[in-house]
């Protein structure tokens, strides 16, 4: 599995909560077949009324609600022209408003109807005659809790990225490979299928460093590791295990498939080289690997002792000239 990459922008998400709303910044829809009323509520939400629409027709209604963008919806749960609790649970139902604040207004009394509303996932409701304070209050209670709503689930999404992410290269980091490895021993070992394990170390990476910079070091890591993103298969995990080092677990696998994968990954390496400095410069990189699959009996194999074994492959790459591939 290839790890979904980080964005900047996701990251500026992160930080304090911020609840407080401004109501005329806010987009509202209003769905209410009476003109007059409509009106009225308009007039008791704000005085800005540009960022309040208001539709008679609840076909069209539907459709503006899911390509709106809304804060709120309104829905007058006297409407004609479709059962209003129809219309409420389809807003309910599509994924564009699935979460999106909905609130009734209701005739007073109607009991009957406000408990199917508030059933169907209505989030609150007024009273018709509506009270201009109650309603104020309702709305912004639910732009409020709209808001803390949306910044935690992009706060949690963004932590969960990096929880498992590295940061500088987007693909999975070690505590992640750590958490998934020993599943994917158990399922080599039910299915009887090997595991492979391929350790990747860039050559001379100190190099890179000393002779073009540290800009130029991480993004050549960054290439680095889109090229292997690139090239392995789905269901195959690649992590930054280290600095420089990489490692990739690649299930159903045997040793003379992994090899035929790192020697292509190895000579595409140090064929085309790595550009620089918006495409100005070349640099040529190369990489030394060490493989190692549970082809020799499950058993007493463990993920440490497998990664071991790889380890000690990619050391005697490293001892036998680097840039080839070892198992
Ligand atoms: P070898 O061929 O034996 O692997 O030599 P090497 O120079 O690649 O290995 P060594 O372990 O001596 O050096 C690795 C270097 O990688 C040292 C470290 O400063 C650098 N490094 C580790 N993480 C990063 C990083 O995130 N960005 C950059 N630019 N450099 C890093
Ligand atoms: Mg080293
Ligand atoms: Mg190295
Ligand atoms: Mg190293």
């Amino acid at each position: 599995l290839r790890a979904r990459y980080a964005t900047g922008k996701d990251l500026g998400v992160v930080g304090k909560l911020d609840t407080e709303v401004n109501p005329t910044e806010k987009r509202i829809f209003i769905i209410d077949d009476n003109e007059d009323q409509a009106s009225r509520l308009k007039a008791a939400i704000g005085e800005d009324a540009q960022q309040i629409v208001h539709e008679t027709d609840p076909e069209v209604a539907l459709g503006r609600a899911r390509s709106g963008d809304f804060d709120l919806i309104l829905v007058n749960m006297s409407l004609e022209a479709m059962d209003p609790l129809r219309l409420c649970s389809s807003i309910r139902s599509f994924e564009e408003t699935r979460l999106t604040p909905l609130l009734a207004v209701v005739r007073h009394g109607d009991t009957r109807k406000l408990v199917r509303a508030l059933d169907i996932g209505v989030n609150d409701y007024v009273t018709r005659p509506v009270d201009k304070n109650e309603l104020t209050a309702r709305v912004m209670t639910q732009l409020r809790r709209k808001r803390y709503v949306d910044q935690l689930r992009s706060s949690f999404q963004v932590s969960l990225e990096m929880a498992v992410t590295d940061q500088l290269t987007g693909l999975y980091n070690r505590r992640y490979l750590a958490s998934h490895l020993s599943a994917m021993f158990d399922r080599a070992f039910w299915t009887g299928r090997p595991l492979a394990i391929m350790v990747l170390d860039i050559d001379h990476f100190k190099v890179i460093n000393d002779t073009h910079g540290h800009d130029v070091g991480d993004r050549v890591l960054k290439e680095f590791a889109d090229r292997i993103a690139n090239s392995i298969r789905g269901i195959d995990l690649a992590c930054r295990y280290g600095g420089e080092e990489f490692l990739i677990a690649m299930p159903d696998t045997d040793l003379a498939f992994a090899s035929v994968v790192a020697e292509r990954l190895r000579a595409e390496i140090a064929e085309d080289k790595f550009t620089l400095n918006n495409g100005r410069d070349e640099l040529g990189v190369t990489v030394s690997i060490g493989l190692a699959s549970t082809e020799h009996g499950l058993e007493d194999d463990s993920a440490q002792k497998l990664i071991k074994r790889a380890d000690e492959a990619l050391y005697e790459a490293k001892t036998g000239g680097r840039n080839r591939v070892i198992n």
